[in-house]
């Protein structure tokens, strides 16, 4: 915790903003500060531990690109992407408890813009991989009143069988293992992917400097992501995850709810090897 006094090199350099500044990042900025400021008296922060900081966070923006990023990674690892959802909206999911809408998850940082369209029941598997069961994915996307939202866009992501998403992997076609679909009248939703495994998150980078200085392992659960959006609602960012993942208690990113945790059953008809339903309700705007 910052100190109640607070010091008065910290104060100087907080009252050193100029008038008329956005009072938001006016407050953000002191705080963070402060904290800054406190974190570096209270652990006698050293010069050489300075200078690592540095070239840690340099490594950041050199090791990110367009199909990395590698500062989401960090804060992820940190628990930060986690506690900024949390902060965001599970106190006011709680609260509305009747209309029970369904509970976000962070996006992470692999989600791309424009993945194909498809037509309902399509599949986003572009390249047959080894090692991967099929899954039919399908619910109903609600109101938070209970009635059907027709044309709500419905965005997945997930990786392969090996781990990787699309743009992490040569072998992969462009927007492999993603789509964009629409609900029907009735708010239906229904794709054909795979049933996600378990993988580590890259720690080829500070992220990874960071899992093995603190002695972590890098896996996630086996997860799918969705973006689904609709007007007059608010867009939901949210990942569900496979019941029986070993991984499923022990996220490296701390990002499972057990409201997103879905069972995978064995298909009733032959389109895949497992079928599993996902309903969601989206609060309005
Ligand atoms: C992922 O695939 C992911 O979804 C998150 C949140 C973090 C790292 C890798
Ligand atoms: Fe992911």
């Amino acid at each position: 915790m910052p100190s109640q006094t607070i010091d008065p090199y910290t104060a100087s350099v907080i009252n050193a903003a100029g008038p008329n500044t956005d009072p938001r990042a006016r407050q953000l900025f002191s705080s963070m500060i402060s904290y800054i400021h406190d974190f570096i008296r209270e652990n006698k922060v050293t010069v050489d531990e300075w200078m690592l900081s540095v070239d840690f966070i340099n490594r950041i923006g050199k090791m990110s690109d367009d199909r990395r990023d590698e500062a989401i990674l960090v804060m992820d690892v940190l628990g930060v992407e986690s506690l900024v959802d949390a902060v965001t909206y599970d106190v006011e999911q709680e609260a509305d408890d009747e209309t029970r809408t369904t509970k976000t998850c962070i996006i992470g940082p692999f989600y791309r813009e424009n993945s194909p369209v498809y037509k309902n029941g399509d599949s986003i598997i572009q390249k047959e991989l080894p090692g991967g069961d099929t899954s039919v994915v399908n619910g109903f996307v609600r109101s938070s009143d209970g009635s059907p939202i027709e044309n709500a866009k419905v965005e997945v992501w997930h990786t392969a069988p090996n781990g990787l998403y699309e743009q992490q992997d040569p072998e992969q076609p462009d927007y492999n293992l993603r789509g964009t679909f629409y609900t029907d009248k009735n708010g239906f939703y229904e794709f054909i992917g795979l049933r996600p495994t378990s993988y580590p998150i890259p720690f080829d980078g500070p992220a990874g400097d960071i899992l093995q200085i603190l002695g972590r392992h890098p896996y996630r659960p086996g997860h799918i992501h969705f973006l689904i959006s609709a007007p007059g609602h608010r867009r939901l960012i949210t990942q569900i995850f496979d019941s029986t993942d070993e991984y499923v208690d022990n996220d490296s990113v701390f990002a499972v709810k057990n409201e997103l945790v879905v069972e995978f059953l064995p298909c009733k008809s032959d389109r895949a090897a497992y079928e599993v339903e996902y309903n969601v309700t989206l609060p309005s705007d």
